[in-house]
């Protein structure tokens, strides 16, 4: 059984709800009883916008291996409205990044270190972003990154990002 910890994140529509349905999606997807961390209110990171993120980071023990449980969770944002808009229209933008209703990255899946153009593990940018760090230093301080060796909560103290995050 793989352990694997998601965020989940939304800055459109009714976020506190659209959490909450992705939640219970999630918790049949696991195994074993979900693990959840607060709600952080978050300023956008990469991108502007009036609307700051609800995150949430999130356990679920699963046998589903990385690539089936990544086109699962893909179907869950489906489900709650994500619209994800084209590669090429993205390239005439500033930033890559845009609202979302939902969003569900994987962030560690056990020790897995993967690569592929769907998907990489661990999440390239978590060690960058307070948004992740936090709501996952709640659940599992301890945890040692797979490639850089040291513990989420190291990681946050070291973490250079400024913008907001707050607990709720
Ligand atoms: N996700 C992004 C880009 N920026 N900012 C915040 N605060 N929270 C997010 O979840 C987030 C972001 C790309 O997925
Ligand atoms: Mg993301
Ligand atoms: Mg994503």
């Amino acid at each position: 059984m793989a352990e694997v910890y998601l965020l989940l994140g939304s800055n459109e529509g009714d976020r506190a709800e659209v959490l909450k349905i992705a939640r219970r999606r999630l918790q049949n997807l696991s195994s074993r009883q979900i693990v959840v961390s607060s709600l952080y209110e978050t300023e956008p990171w990469g991108f502007e916008s009036d609307v700051w993120f609800l995150n949430q980071a999130i356990k679920i023990e699963t046998e589903l291996d990385p690539h089936v449980l990544l086109v699962k969770l893909l179907k869950i944002e489906k489900s709650l409205g994500r619209v994800r808009e084209e590669k090429n229209e993205k390239d005439q933008k500033e930033s890559c990044y845009s609202s979302r209703t939902i969003d569900i990255d994987i962030l560690l899946y056990d020790n897995v270190v993967t690569n592929t153009a769907e998907l990489q593990l661990p999440h390239p940018r978590m060690h960058l972003r307070r948004f992740a760090l936090m709501p996952l230093s709640e659940i599992n301080p301890g945890m040692i990154h797979p490639l850089l060796r040291k513990s989420i909560k190291e990681l946050l103290e070291e973490c250079p990002d400024r913008f907001g995050v707050i607990r709720i």
